[in-house]
Order: structure tokens, then C-alpha cells, then sequence
């Protein structure tokens, strides 16, 4: 079993390291799984759940491993046959991949070769050891100093894969991108836009602390100088644009807030940067787009797809970019190096393409993004929220006056108003921190007299559009949860 991963691995690593058949095996796992198991392993593992994905194949290999060697106490055919049919899980997996070409085949063909033949011959070697009493020490020996070579060689096979896959010098190509800077300097930001001071998030996340979700397996290893976007479909001129291209034009540089639709209320899955790109509506009236378009659908180079309403990428008072810049920095490798989408007020699943190549100008009618057949909505605009960060939930502080302290976000609506109440007594306004734009979350802050006891705290929003969150909790399936964040804490 080991020979098979490692030769695959290393093969994968010369012609192409997403063929290798343990990569390969993870991101068809992912791509099959039922929703509500990909939904369980984000919302259980967090940013760990790829993590825990490979540590669980690693367990069923050698469970698998253990099976095939005690079926095979005999004769060395059950052994092969589970070679075989491994092999051929790896190649099937290989197939159907979007992101690899024809010759990625050779990795799993490889493997599939490594695991039939090299356990005939070790199985051979130990029979050989054990079938003769009488030459049972020398055989013995010579079977251990085998399959302890084959160990070694494995070994340095699976670590060759990992070194060879590693060539792809993402993180090289990201440091010679060198400095981005937008062409204009970008709107100034008002002073007093956090209270970070005071429990909520700082207004601009930094890239460490920037939420990640996305279904790749192994991260996109993509180079600048060879990116491409394509932009095609129902439009007057097909375009190709290289990154260069896309550094040459005029950049802006916007604050926005970006969410995930599996974002439970009070949950971790939105942050704020300032992205730095071109906006798409720029490079979408270059091609024309159709009449009758309604749909952009992006590719990633991994196969991911989103598909955005065209009029929410053509409207000029929201900033959809092309991004290539996030913080003052080239996009980081796992937020999409070297372009992705963001746009303003749609979920991520329907919008925020990473490592994106491809943009296509279709219809809703023709064409799906990744996770609509997996049950969630075509068209997933950013709910209205607010989540309370202060106190923690569970906390204990001193009785008096409280700091309860959050953010609210309805963005391209902007946050009119946010109100907390204790115990379910009188709604009470909080403070507004200073407006960036509508795009972008607001902060919030409210002093509430608390005496001894335990207590329950709650906000509501209320939009520019007059709606007010609704108290009626929804589950994030399928466009996003609804109700009031709530926590619990006591007063000493
Ligand atoms: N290529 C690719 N892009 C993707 C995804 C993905 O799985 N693959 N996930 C989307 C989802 S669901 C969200 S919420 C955002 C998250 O972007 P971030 O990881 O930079 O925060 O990316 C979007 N873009
Ligand atoms: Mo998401």
C-alpha cells in the first residue's frame, strides 16, 4: 500500500501533484460527498477539515492495507486484486478531474502498477521465508532486508513527490508580483470606524485572520506569469487577459466586507479587507456582454464555479473587482493567487471565485454553479446581520455599566440602525461607529446598566431599506440563516 501511494505520489509530482492519487482521491471525496457532510465537516473542523479528511483516508488505507494482507496469507491474489481496484479508484478520481490533463493519468497508472507487482513480489519473498523450515533463518532475513528496502524506498519516493510538487513556486512567483498599488489613492478612511478597543473585530482583518472556506483539497499552486482569464460566452469579443494585462490597467483599491452563506447567526465566516483590482464591469463592457445574459459564471482553476447575477457586476455603485491585491499585499495563495472575484453583497458561493481563469456570460437557465445542485440558492444576496462580540458568550464581568459591543452588515444597503435588549426588556439604540461605505460592516457599541445575575443579551439590525432582522431563526441552508444573535453572561 505504501509503495502504491508513494510511486503515485512521486510520479504525480514529475508530470502534474494534483494527479497524485491521494490528492486526487481527497478532492473527488469532497466533490461527491452528500451536502450535509460537507456542510458537518466545515461547520465541526473548521479551517482543520481538509486536515481531517487526509488524516482519514490515511486510516482507511491501512485498514484497508491490514484486510488485504490477512486475506492474502495464501496466495497473493486477493492482495492484487485490492491493488487493483484501489488503483482504479485513483484513476477514476484522476479522470474526472477538471483541473487535470490526460498525462496527470500516469501518476495513478503508476501507482496501480507499484501496488499489484509489488506485493506479488514481497509476498513472494515471504513466502519464501516461511514455506521452508529448514532454510527458515536465512529466507527470513533475506525477506526483512527486502521489505525494509522497499520501506526505505518508499519513503524517499513519497518525500521526492512532496519536494518535485513543491516546484511549482507559487509563493516565488507571489514575491516577484512585487508591490501593487492603486492607480488613484483610494477614498480616505473615517476616523472612528472600530471599537476594537472595545471588543469588536478591527475594521479591516488582517490576511492571517481572514476567514477561508473553499473545497480545495490541496491549495491552487497557480504563477502570475502564466495566469489567464478568459472571458467568453455570450459577449461581442472573446478576451484573454494575462496578469500583466491586469496590473497595467487603472486598479482601485475598495474596503469590502465579505460573508459566507454558511455563516450561522453569531458565526465566524465574514471579514473585511481592502481589495485591490479592477473592476469587472470594465473588463465586461470590453467584451459586450449579450442581451439576454443574465448569468457570469467563473471557473477556478480547480474546477470550482459561481455564477453571479450580470446586472449585480455591471451595476456601477458597487465595487465587483477582478482582484489581484488584498492589504496592501498580492492576493494570498489561499484567497485565490493570482486573481479572484469579490463583489459586494452575494454570498461567496455564488460570487467570490478564487484562483479564477475563466468567465463565461451565459443564463441561470443554461449553466449552474458548484453548490446549486448540492441544494443552495442560485441567487444568495448577503442577509442583513449583526452578531454581538462583547461580552463573550458565557463570560462573567462586573456588574454596572456593560460594554456589549458587535458588528452589523447589510451590504450595498448599509446599516441604518442596530438595537440591543437585556432579558428581553425595551430595545435600547447603540452607537454607530463611523461609516466606510455601504459595502462593509459597521461596528456597534451599547453601554447597558446590568445588575448582579445572569443575563441574556440581543441585537437586532435595521437596514437603509427600513427591514429590521427578523427574530425568526433560519438555518444557513439554503441562502443564508436569519434571526437574532443572542449570548448569555453573568454579572458579578
Ligand atoms: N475556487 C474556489 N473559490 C471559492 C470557493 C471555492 O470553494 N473554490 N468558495 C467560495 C466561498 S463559499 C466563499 S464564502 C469564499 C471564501 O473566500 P475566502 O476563503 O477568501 O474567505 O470563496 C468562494 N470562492
Ligand atoms: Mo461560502
Amino acid at each position: 500500500m505504501g509503495a502504491a501511494v508513494a510511486v503515485g505520489h512521486l510520479v504525480a509530482g514529475i508530470v502534474e501533484p494534483n494527479a497524485s492519487p491521494v490528492v486526487a482521491v481527497g478532492n473527488a471525496t469532497i466533490e461527491v460527498a452528500p451536502p450535509w457532510l460537507e456542510r458537518f465537516a466545515v461547520d465541526t473542523f473548521g479551517k482543520s477539515d481538509k486536515l481531517v479528511l487526509a488524516i482519514g483516508t490515511g486510516i482507511v488505507l491501512l485498514a484497508v492495507a491490514v484486510i488485504a494482507g490477512l486475506l492474502s496469507r495464501r496466495e497473493p491474489w486477493p492482495g492484487m486484486v485490492f491493488a487493483l481496484l484501489l488503483g482504479g479508484l485513483a484513476m477514476i478520481a484522476v479522470l474526472t478531474r477538471p483541473d487535470l490533463g490526460l498525462l496527470a493519468f500516469i501518476a495513478p497508472l503508476a501507482s496501480l502498477a507499484a501496488g499489484v507487482l509489488g506485493f506479488r513480489w514481497l509476498h513472494g519473498a515471504a513466502l519464501r521465508g516461511t514455506a521452508t523450515p529448514a532454510a527458515d533463518g536465512l529466507s527470513r532475513r533475506r525477506f526483512l532486508r527486502t521489505s525494509g528496502g522497499v520501506a526505505a524506498a518508499v519513503g524517499a519516493a513519497g518525500a521526492g513527490g512532496w519536494l518535485l510538487a513543491d516546484r511549482v513556486d507559487s509563493e516565488g512567483s507571489r514575491a516577484a508580483v512585487g508591490s501593487l498599488t492603486p492607480s488613484a489613492p483610494p477614498p480616505p478612511t473615517p476616523a472612528g470606524v472600530d471599537f476594537a478597543g472595545r471588543g469588536t473585530p478591527t475594521f479591516i482583518t488582517s490576511n492571517k485572520d481572514f476567514y477561508r472556506i473553499d473545497t480545495a483539497y490541496s491549495v491552487p499552486r497557480l504563477l502570475a506569469e502564466e495566469w489567464q482569464l478568459r472571458i467568453h460566452g455570450m459577449v461581442d469579443r472573446e478576451r484573454t487577459y494575462t496578469f500583466d494585462d491586469i496590473r497595467r490597467r487603472v486598479l482601485v483599491e475598495r474596503p469590502i466586507t465579505m460573508a459566507c452563506v454558511s455563516n450561522e447567526v453569531g458565526g465566524p465566516y465574514i471579514s473585511t479587507a481592502r481589495f485591490l483590482g479592477v473592476p469587472i464591469r470594465e473588463l465586461l463592457n470590453e467584451t459586450g456582454v449579450r442581451p439576454g445574459a443574465d448569468q457570469v459564471l467563473s471557473t477556478s482553476s480547480d474546477g470550482f464555479t459561481a455564477g453571479s447575477p450580470t446586472e449585480a457586476l455591471l451595476d456601477p455603485r458597487r465595487d465587483a473587482l477582478l482582484a489581484i491585491g488584498m492589504n496592501g499585499e498580492p492576493l494570498p495563495i489561499e484567497h485565490g493567487f493570482p486573481a479572484r472575484i469579490v463583489v459586494p453583497g452575494l454570498y461567496g458561493y455564488v460570487s467570490a471565485t478564487k484562483w479564477v481563469v475563466d468567465i463565461e456570460l451565459t443564463t441561470f437557465a443554461a449553466k449552474q454553479g458548484y453548490w446549486i445542485p448540492r441544494g443552495w440558492s442560485v441567487r444568495a444576496p448577503v442577509k442583513t446581520q449583526s452578531r454581538i462580540d462583547a461580552p463573550r458568550d458565557g463570560a462573567s464581568v462586573p456588574a454596572g455599566e456593560v460594554t456589549v459591543a458587535g458588528i452589523a452588515w447589510a451590504p450595498t444597503i448599509g446599516i441604518a440602525k442596530v438595537e440591543v435588549r437585556l432579558d428581553g426588556g425595551a430595545w435600547q439604540p447603540a452607537e454607530l461607529a463611523a461609516e466606510v461605505n455601504d459595502q462593509t460592516w459597521r461596528m456597534w457599541l451599547a453601554r447597558v446598566p446590568v445588575p448582579r445575575g445572569g443575563h441574556k443579551v440581543e441585537v437586532r439590525a435595521t437596514d437603509r431599506s427600513g427591514y429590521t432582522q427578523t427574530e425568526t431563526r433560519t438555518e444557513v441552508a439554503p441562502d443564508g440563516a436569519t434571526g437574532w444573535h443572542a449570548i448569555n453572561f453573568s454579572a458579578r
